[in-house]
């Protein structure tokens, strides 16, 4: 916070080298990241966290908690980051200057169901696209910008195929009889309400919006506010096929060579550690028959989820030189 020295304006840092949001430093966070919207369901999957060594807890000044540990004895963490699209790119942008080598997050995270699915459902989408507010409509309702869309709708960013099949098949195997539904597309709004087509006292122009989302995107079958971030910040990190990356030296490149990370890799023959991402969603609103999960539900779904999720993150395979010498030992 702003008690703390900062010495790069670009890349905000503490003199002890904690990034300026989350509060954490190398060595602090695991290659293998679970991340949840709320404190109180971070502390509930760390019950699963091997008792030795003693995780590791930050709850950081801006409401950020991470919680760093082993399962069956493979690094973990567990980032609380709160909700929606700018929270979630703190996150990723944060711990990806806090890594050495890959980063493979899944986001286990509440949703909206937009099918016949039955809340307490669990659904492992392939893509997700974001929905957000257009602000040049006219929303004041002087009807004078009949050219705008009161909403916008992206085009898909999609989950890592191998991580979301390793996810899907952990939650299936320990979630029964619970319905796991892998293969659909999710919308991450910009509101919970009126860009997730809720009715409320503002004019939101939504009456029509889940119609049209669900026509005019195959497959869609939920609705929550981080995934779509996460899945366009992974893919547009690691890239097309690989060209070769080459540190620049000087030029307005040169800013990249100030990072700790590609300072630290061979870059040069595509090298870039990946950033692989894939998201399980828990349906606990259908927005169709308006129903809504009970509290003993969710604590079971929850929990039941967040170990398959710790699962899947340990059978994931990282080459061995692109872990981070110190990640977990903390
Ligand atoms: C809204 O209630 C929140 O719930 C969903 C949405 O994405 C949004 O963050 O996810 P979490 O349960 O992970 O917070
Ligand atoms: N989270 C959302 O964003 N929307 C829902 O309907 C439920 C959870």
């Amino acid at each position: 916070g702003m008690k703390d020295l900062i010495i790069d304006a670009n890349f905000p840092r503490t003199l002890d080298q904690r990034v300026y949001h989350l509060g954490l430093r190398s060595g602090e966070v695991a290659n293998r990241i679970i991340t949840v919207g709320s404190p109180p369901r971070a502390d509930a999957i760390a019950v699963h966290l091997d008792a030795q060594p003693k995780p590791f807890r930050l709850f950081s000044e801006r409401g950020f908690l991470t919680i760093t540990g082993r399962f069956k004895g493979v690094p973990v963490s567990i980032c609380s980051i709160g909700m929606g699209y700018p929270n979630m790119d703190f996150f990723v942008r944060e711990v990806r200057e806090c890594l050495i080598g890959e980063m493979i997050v899944i986001r286990l995270g509440s949703c909206g169901g937009l099918r016949d699915f039955p809340v307490g459902s669990v659904v492992v989408p392939r893509a997700s696209v974001a929905v957000t507010r257009n602000f040049d409509y006219d929303f004041y309702g002087g009807g004078s910008t009949k050219s705008e869309m009161p909403y916008r709708i992206s085009k898909p960013a999609v989950a890592d195929v191998e991580l979301a099949t390793i996810l899907y098949r952990s939650l299936d195997s320990m979630l029964a009889p619970t319905r796991v539904i892998p293969g659909v597309v999710n919308a991450s709004a910009d509101s919970f309400y009126s860009s997730q087509g809720r009715k409320t006292l503002f004019p939101d122009h939504n009456s029509d919006l889940i119609n049209h989302l669900l026509s005019s995107v195959d497959d869609l079958a939920t609705l929550e506010m981080e995934t779509f971030h996460l899945f366009h910040l992974a893919a547009s990190w690691s890239g097309p096929p690989k060209p070769p990356i080459k540190p620049a030296t000087n030029g307005t490149d040169g800013a990249a060579t100030q990072s700790p990370v590609l300072d630290t890799l061979d870059l040069s023959e595509g090298d870039r550690p990946r950033i692989r991402a894939a998201s399980a969603q828990m349906i606990f609103a259908s927005r169709t028959s308006q129903e809504f999960i009970v509290p003993e539900e969710v604590e079971r779904l929850e929990s039941l989820s967040g170990r398959a999720v710790l699962q899947a993150l340990v059978e994931v395979d990282i080459p061995g030189d692109r872990l981070h010498p110190d990640a977990g030992s903390v």
